[in-house]
Parts: structure tokens; C-alpha cells; sequence
């Protein structure tokens, strides 16, 4: 499907909500917003030089705000040198529109267009990145956030930011060093050097004195897990995933890769006060924001409004006779034919959106390189409307996300940990205390989290 230069209109100017994030662009009325995927240059905290970042926008991180229910299109031109797609991280899209290269669209080849076009169905956070090489293309900052507006709230909050974590495997000249090694890949991550917020340093933001705020957390990040700490006002996670929840404490919440928590707190109504969010994962907490109340008049409000949002409009799963299904996360190992295949080759997979290597395996059962000609048997088969029980045992020493793509989950239950049930697309796969254990799956040693699924894709 291509697009012509001229069908393009960037919406940039066009936002008026002046208290969201500088810079965000209101995608609205089916007019396409242009995502040119390229490289650009940006100047990363403490970088002597720029860096090549990969990114769809002059803006980093680039921020769209779509109407729910409104058609929202997005017309990605791909200026990069290899394939690229775009998947919209937790949207109920249908299934053409979820980017999963040789599975729901070819691949958007360098030079080619593709049109993305769907009515987002839930209000909330999002995100979306490639799905071609997503390790490098994501590693440069190929990225976005998608937040679906709810008119119901229009005016509940006075402030509404977004602060999108992301670490960079960048070195101190503004170059990158290899965005994935094996002994990362194999284990908890590779890691990146430099932390950042809105890719510069924690921000400081400045609100009125007694102001509602909402923060849209986003872990961009494709290893680290942070541990939310609160300083300075009652802090609570009002949306997990984008979808919204009854208030609960931010404090000790772990925003694994790709998660979303909202959070939302009054600003204390003296001058100068300041709350602080920080990761406390480490033995020093990591500042992710400071707000401080300016100097202005207080704000007076005769019976402010709960922070509250509307109930998340999801169907509920039924979890009387819903079947129940068991995957078990397992290290895998390297597929010898397709590393054969690629030596013979002599291509670089990646860049071609099939990885190489195999280094966990589900059921004891790997996708090799996720190849459109090595399709493997589906872990399992749900149907459409049904509720299912799913149970994730992780025999391995590490915490690991999964993602469900198109469809809210709801987290029930973890056996090493409490855990609120809540909405989410993604959900750690918590490690084990005793991954040693012979006797997985279903040993009590052996991590597991339960998961009901219902099947909410939008059809389409
Ligand atoms: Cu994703």
C-alpha cells in the first residue's frame, strides 16, 4: 500500500492541550501522521558528540495523542537501510494492523510505505515500536508513545506528562556499542551505560501549588525492571498497561520492559514542595522525576474530583470452566540449521527481521529466528470470546517479560510474590527462587504466575 508525500500531514502545532507533553502531536479525524523511520542526530546527556539515533520524528521521544474510538492513521515511510514494521504496543488493533512482519504484514522494505489505520478501542498509554530487528532499531530509539485520550477526563488533572525511560548502549563519543552481546541475551539483558528520562536527565516540572497531576510512566527499555519509590505526596497507579484501576500505592510497583504505570498525585499546596519519583531498585535510589510547586497563586478548588478513572471497559473473563493452559519458560539454545543456513548465506539476519539466535525457549519449543518459512505448531490455539487460565512457569534464574499482542490480560496471581490483580498486556515472568529444581513444570519451587486471558482483539 504506499503513500504518497503529499498525503501526508504532519499534525504537528495543531495540539492545544497545553499541559501535555511540549512537542506531543494530536493525531486526529483520520488525517495520517507521518512516521518517517530514519536516522537522525540527537545529543544524549553527557555525550561529547551526537549520537545516530533511528527515530520516527524530529521529536525524541516522539509523542502522538489519539481520540478513543476515533480512526487514527499513520503513514510509516521506512528511510532506514533495513526492514522495518510498526507494532502498537497493548492496542486492541486488528490483526493487519499489529506489525509482526511475514505474519500480519510483509515486512516495510527501505523505500516503501506502509498505512496503518485503526480506531483505537481503550483509552490509556501506549507505545509503538519496530518489529523488524527490534533490538537495534529499538536500541537506536526507534519509538514512540501512543496515548488514547478519554474525553470522560477531560479536566480531571492539571498536568499530564509522560516520562519514557530508556537506556542507551552508548559510549561517552556518542557511538554505539552492540545493542544485544550472547552473554546478555542469554541471561537478564544486556544492559545499556546511560539512563535517561525523555532521553535527557530526570526532569524537574513545575506545577501549581495544589495541582492534580498524572504522570504516564513508560519503560522503554528492553531489560531493565525498576522498582517505583515515591517522595513528598501520596503517589498512586491509577492505569497498569494503559488500562485504568481502582488507585492503588505507586511504592514497590516493578515496571518491567515495556510496561505502562499511570500515576497520579496533588501537588502539596505550599510553594516549593516537591515530590520526588525515583526507581529505589539499587542500593541508591535513581531520580525518574521531580515535581515542584511553583511560586503561584494556590490553586482553589471547593471539592476537587477523586483521580480516578473511569472503570476499564474490558470484558471480564469468565473463569468458570475456562480451559487452562500451561507454558513453561526455559534457556534454549542455538538452531544449528539456520545457523548453517546464514553462514552459507553469509547475511546478517537481523537485518532481514529474522534473529539468529535462539536464546529462550516456551514449552521446550523455539520459533527459530521467527522465520516466515519455519513457522512452528502453535503453543496453543484459543478461541475467540473463551477464557483461558494461563499458568507461566519460569525455570530459569531470570525475570522475563511476556506480551500478549492485541489482546488485556488479567493478572491473577504469582506463587513467589504478591501481586495485585490487574490489567496488563505485559507481565513479568517472575524468576525463581530455586530454578534448580528437576522437577519443573509445576514444581512449588518453580516461579509461576497466572494469567486469565479472554480473547478482547477487536475484530477487524
Ligand atoms: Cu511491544
Amino acid at each position: 500500500m504506499g503513500l504518497t508525500r503529499r498525503g501526508f500531514l504532519s499534525g504537528t502545532g495543531g495540539f492545544t492541550a497545553a499541559l501535555a507533553m511540549p512537542g506531543a502531536i494530536a493525531a486526529e479525524g483520520g488525517t495520517p501522521v507521518a512516521l518517517v523511520a530514519r536516522e537522525r542526530s540527537h545529543r544524549l546527556p553527557g555525550c561529547e558528540a551526537p549520537s545516530a539515533l533511528w527515530s520516527y520524528g524530529d521529536a525524541w521521544p516522539l509523542e502522538l495523542r489519539v481520540k478513543r474510538g476515533r480512526t487514527f492513521v499513520a503513514g510509516l515511510r521506512n528511510e532506514l537501510k533495513e526492514h522495518t514494521t510498526i507494532h502498537w504496543h497493548g492496542v486492541r488493533v486488528p490483526h493487519a494492523m499489529d506489525g509482526v512482519p511475514y505474519m500480519t504484514q510483509d515486512p516495510v522494505l527501505p523505500g516503501q510505505s506502509f498505512r496503518y489505520e485503526f480506531a483505537p478501542p481503550d483509552p490509556g498509554t501506549f507505545f509503538f515500536h519496530p518489529h523488524c530487528d527490534t533490538v537495534t532499531q529499538l536500541g537506536r530509539g526507534l519509538a514512540g508513545v501512543l496515548i488514547v485520550e478519554d474525553p470522560r477526563v477531560e479536566g480531571l488533572f492539571d498536568l499530564d506528562r509522560t516520562l519514557v525511560l530508556k537506556d542507551w548502549r552508548v559510549r561517552p563519543d556518542g557511538g554505539f556499542d552492540a545493542f544485544m552481546t550472547d552473554a546478555g541475551a542469554g541471561k537478564a539483558g544486556t544492559f545499556g551505560q546511560l539512563r535517561t528520562v525523555n532521553g535527557g536527565a530526570a526532569p524537574t516540572i513545575e506545577a501549581a501549588p495544589g495541582a492534580r497531576v498524572r504522570l504516564r510512566l513508560v519503560n522503554l527499555d528492553p531489560t531493565r525492571i525498576p522498582v517505583l519509590g515515591t517522595r513528598g505526596a501520596a503517589v498512586t497507579i491509577i492505569a497498569t498497561d494503559g488500562n485504568a484501576c481502582d488507585p492503588f500505592p505507586a511504592a514497590d510497583w516493578r515496571l518491567g520492559p515495556a510496561m505502562r504505570a499511570d500515576l497520579a498525585f496533588t501537588i502539596p499546596a505550599k510553594p516549593g514542595a516537591d515530590v520526588a519519583i525515583e526507581d529505589v531498585w539499587g542500593a541508591k535510589p535513581f531520580l525518574l522525576a521531580r515535581v515542584v510547586a511553583s511560586a503561584a497563586p494556590v490553586r482553589i478548588a471547593a471539592k476537587p474530583p477523586a483521580m480516578r478513572l473511569p472503570t476499564a471497559d474490558l470484558p471480564n473473563p469468565v473463569l468458570r470452566g475456562a480451559e487452562r493452559l500451561e507454558f513453561s519458560l526455559a534457556t534454549g539454545h542455538v538452531d544449528p540449521a539456520l545457523e548453517a543456513w546464514a553462514k552459507e548465506s553469509g547475511m546478517s539476519l537481523d537485518s532481514l527481521c529474522l534473529s539468529q539466535k535462539i536464546f529462550w525457549s516456551i514449552n521446550k519449543q523455539a520459533w527459530p529466528g521467527m522465520s516466515h518459512d519455519k513457522k512452528v505448531a502453535p503453543l496453543a490455539e484459543l478461541k475467540s470470546g473463551r477464557t483461558y487460565v494461563a499458568e507461566l512457569f519460569n525455570t530459569t534464574p531470570h525475570t522475563h517479560p511476556m506480551h500478549l499482542h492485541g489482546h488485556t490480560f488479567r493478572v491473577q496471581r504469582a506463587s513467589k510474590s504478591k501481586l495485585r490483580p490487574h490489567w496488563a498486556d505485559t507481565v513479568l515472568w517472575r524468576r525463581t527462587n530455586a530454578w534448580r529444581s528437576p522437577s519443573w513444570p509445576g514444581s512449588p519451587a518453580t516461579g509461576c504466575s497466572t494469567v486469565t486471558l479472554s480473547n478482547t482483539r477487536k475484530p477487524g
